[in-house]
């Protein structure tokens, strides 16, 4: 994946026309679409090999599954031109290996430590530096951490050397950019503060502006 405007677009959208125009509007603005079940479920899962043809696409589907299920997901989202794939750490050290393993070159796997919502903070947070070291000893290529708590990144950052960070949180849900990138995500998730603006690419710009006064 390009490490280039640093926004990664969450396309949370269920409609397929309304998706792809917004990928249209916004594509100079992003490094990659992020693809979750919402847009899966009702386009398809050819949305993500159609999306892969436009730009680096990132499933987020948080795989929390035992390994030989986790094998499958992945391996069907790799082979429909899935550039990463977002699974939970929780599920522990052998599922994470077998979605790394499966994963192999052709795809990246990140793994989610603190998840941004309020209540990632009950159950996720508390594990979450566990859940970095074991996805570190995995070969995770990344991790997703909450924009919405920089100090969080912080932490994560500390613990993961040089593997990247995605952070989702921005904008609906308080988060922003500039404080996740400047306190060491990779890049910043961003959702419907560019999907319902009424112009998704200013929306994308502004985003993109902020990020640049931290690089
Ligand atoms: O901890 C997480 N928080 C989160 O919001 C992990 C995620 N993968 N996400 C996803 O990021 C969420 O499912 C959504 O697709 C996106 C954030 O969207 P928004 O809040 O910017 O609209």
């Amino acid at each position: 994946m390009k490490k280039d405007t640093r926004l990664v677009l969450a396309l949370d959208e269920t409609d397929r026309k309304k998706a792809l125009n917004i990928v249209d509007q916004v594509a100079d603005h992003i490094d990659a679409v992020k693809i979750n079940w919402p847009l899966v479920l009702s386009a398809g899962p050819e949305m993500i090999t159609e999306l892969s043809e436009l730009t680096d696409v990132v499933c987020d589907f948080k795989v929390a599954d035992i390994p030989n299920t986790v094998h499958l997901i992945v391996e069907n989202a790799v082979a429909r031109g899935a550039s990463a794939v977002i699974v939970h750490a929780f599920t522990g050290e052998d599922s994470l290996t077998e979605a790394v393993k499966t994963a192999g070159n052709d795809a990246e796997i990140y793994a989610v430590t603190e998840m941004s919502h309020p209540g990632g903070k009950m159950f996720t947070a508390l594990h979450a530096e566990e859940m970095a070291r074991m996805g570190v000893r995995c070969g995770v290529a990344g991790f997703i951490a909450p924009a919405t708590r920089p100090e969080r990144v912080k932490a994560i950052r500390s613990i993961i050397g040089d593997r990247k960070i995605m952070s989702p949180g921005v904008g609906a849900q308080g988060g922003s950019a500039s404080a996740a990138i400047a306190a060491g995500a990779d890049y910043v998730i961003v959702g419907r503060a560019i999907c319902k603006s009424d112009d998704p690419a200013a929306a994308a710009k502004a985003i993109c502006d902020d990020i640049r006064t931290v690089l």
